[in-house]
């Protein structure tokens, strides 16, 4: 068995991504804390293991990877069961769309750097978060129209909720309302009681 570690903030969506698959396929890891509040990934030692200076990063037996998807499609070919892609390669093609609406259309866009870059008011931090998450958002529940089921993706959970959900949680806290997307937010309310999902909450990891 290999020896796992993840870098990782409490709070940061990424982070959660892979936290949560790890429970989901009953991979044990050590957890292993950087405080973006008080820039941890910006000093020299954390950013020799991850260039871009942001969490997760994910250390087997001593080799370190950054970038949450890739991780998580790594731990998808190493771990396959239980799967969080469909077998077929349309479907998986589905799937990767829906992730990559949140991973790489949306969650950048409102991450801590680019906030802070955009303005020094975090009001106007939040406002502009929102607009990226309900860009994002509106483009996801379009297509649940066609894909969802008890979950995003027909009835098993994917590596779509695993996006999704934790940027549910970053819309909330800054203000975002999700009732109004009511095909994500029937899907969040699912994820809610998996145990596996319970795991991997912030709270627990603070
Ligand atoms: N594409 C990267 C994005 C990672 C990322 O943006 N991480 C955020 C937390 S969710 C971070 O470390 N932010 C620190 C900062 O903005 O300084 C991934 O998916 O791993």
């Amino acid at each position: 068995m290999s020896e796992i570690t993840l870098y990782h903030y409490y709070r940061s969506t990424c982070s959660w991504r892979v936290r949560w698959a790890l429970h989901y396929k009953g991979i044990e890891f050590t957890p292993v804390a950087v405080n973006l509040l008080k820039g941890e990934q910006k000093q020299d030692s954390y950013a020799q293991l991850n260039p871009m200076s942001y969490v997760p990063s994910l250390s087997i037996d001593g080799e370190t990877y950054s970038e949450s998807m890739a991780i998580l499609e790594w731990l998808e070919e190493i771990h396959p069961e239980p799967k969080l892609l469909p077998q077929d390669p349309p479907s998986r093609m589905r799937v990767r769309q829906l992730y990559q609406i949140i991973a790489s259309g949306t969650q950048p866009m409102q991450n801590l750097a680019a906030q802070k870059y955009f303005s020094g008011d975090k009001s106007k931090q939040w406002e502009y978060a929102r607009h990226w998450i309900s860009k994002g958002f509106n483009a996801y529940e379009a297509l649940l129209q066609q894909t969802k089921g008890s979950f995003s993706f027909g009835e098993s959970l994917t590596l779509a909720d695993i996006c999704l959900i934790p940027q549910c949680y970053n819309a909330l806290r800054f203000g975002l309302e999700i009732d109004q997307f009511p095909l994500i937010f029937d899907v969040y309310k699912r994820c809610l009681n998996l145990e596996h999902y319970q795991k991997s909450l912030p709270e627990k990891y603070q």
